[in-house]
């Protein structure tokens, strides 16, 4: 089946007690039994839940993989992923990715005696200086965020493969209609649901899909011991957002095109971060492992300084000054301030992240209202 079918039917049947065409809210904890044990496969809602299941089944449909699982939001598919190590494991993961999970692997589970090594991984063959015996977990975020760096899945996976280590890729910004990077050799994808996939701003959610059967048990373990699982309405909501994806993507990819040439050719603006564009690091690589190039840029100013980016961003009156991202309406945000304060500027500003860089979600409102909106706001 190709992508825009599964995307509307993978994991979903017509209800069986009535024919409803659209899966039910199973808005329920628990689940009667005939005698102890003797159920039709669901005991209680932590474990298994029928909206949770046909969300789960459909978006591992979209990700080519054989596995899903969702959670109440993408840092708690990121921590189900961690737990799978032990005291003394390390990880090596791109410099330049979601402030959020940096903080979690950096604040959290490096308490726990999880070491991490974060490197720039536009050149693959920084990760392989870095592999010993410990390395458990290679992690790859690409597009990154905020940067756009773009990551060769293909190239790392083949490393990692040959040392034995498991590649996860977080595939948050490409989304699965632009980039299934289990087809390139990773053995887990992460999602951010709350981004495109929910795609309306109105859930937080998180998902891991994969293709080996053991790998899969050992992550729903941890889902059902740790607990932290969607709310059946939410899985439902985002059944929902998942049919307009493919439709949805298409006007993101389109309208970032336009944006970011618009951009380069303005006098103020300094760098402009889209592997869209034939000048990005990695266009190449962009090309060959993405069907198109998503709907998030970066742009820096020439007056490099926290005070220019914030006048610009407080004179915006299409794009919104938010948090998050991959929503149908159109938002801005200061990395350095908001999404990314968490990262010391000295840290930060290595990766690129510097004072001025303002991080655009390019929505799938008109293209020429987007550019007129930017056009007001930087004079
Ligand atoms: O917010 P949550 O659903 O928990 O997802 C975390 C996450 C994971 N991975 C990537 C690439 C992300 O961008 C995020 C969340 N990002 C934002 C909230 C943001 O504004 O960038």
């Amino acid at each position: 089946m190709k992508f825009a079918t599964k995307a509307i039917h993978a994991g979903q049947e017509p209800d069986p007690s009535t024919g409803a065409i659209m899966t039910p809210i199973f808005q329920t904890s628990t689940y009667v039994q005939a005698a102890p044990g003797k159920h039709k496969g669901f005991e209680y809602s932590r474990t298994h839940n029928p909206t949770r299941k046909a969300l789960e089944a459909n978006i591992a449909a979209l990700e080519d993989g054989q596995y899903g699982l969702c959670f109440s939001s993408g840092m708690a598919a990121e921590d189900t992923v961690i737990k799978l190590l032990k005291p003394g494991d390390e990880v090596i993961s791109t410099n330049d990715l979601y402030g959020g999970s940096f903080r979690m692997f950096t604040k959290i589970f490096a308490n726990y005696g999880i070491k991490f090594h974060f490197v720039p991984m536009a050149e693959p063959k920084e990760v392989a200086k870095l592999i010993n015996k410990n390395t458990k977990l290679i992690w790859i975020e690409t597009p990154t965020n905020p940067m756009l760096n773009v990551i060769d899945i293909k190239a790392i996976s083949a490393i990692a493969k040959k040392n034995k280590i498991r590649v996860v890729v977080d595939n948050t910004f490409a989304t699965p209609y632009l980039q299934t990077p289990l087809n390139l050799g990773a053995d887990i994808v992460v999602h951010s649901v709350t981004k495109y996939l929910g795609g309306h701003s109105d859930v937080v959610m998180g998902a891991l899909v994969c293709n080996d059967a053991a790998l899969s048990e050992q992550l729903h373990f941890i889902q059902n011991s740790c607990g932290a699982i969607p709310s059946p309405h939410d899985c439902f909501l985002v059944l929902r957002g998942i049919k307009t994806l493919h439709v949805r993507m298409d006007r993101h990819c389109e309208n970032a095109l336009k944006v970011s040439k618009y951009l380069v050719s303005h006098p103020k603006v300094g760098k402009v971060y889209f592997p869209g564009l034939t000048t990005h690091k990695n266009h190449n690589v962009a090309k060959q492992q993405m069907n198109a190039f998503g709907g998030m840029m970066s742009f820096t100013l020439k007056a490099d300084n926290i005070k220019e980016a914030h006048r610009v961003l407080s004179r915006f009156k299409v794009f919104s000054l938010a948090e998050s991202l991959g929503g149908v309406e159109s938002l801005c945000g200061h990395p350095a301030t908001m999404t990314h304060a968490s990262i010391p500027k000295e840290v930060r500003e290595k990766s690129g992240v510097v004072d001025s860089l303002i991080r655009l979600s390019v929505g799938i409102e008109d293209a020429d209202d987007l550019i007129e909106d930017l056009k007001q706001a930087l004079k």
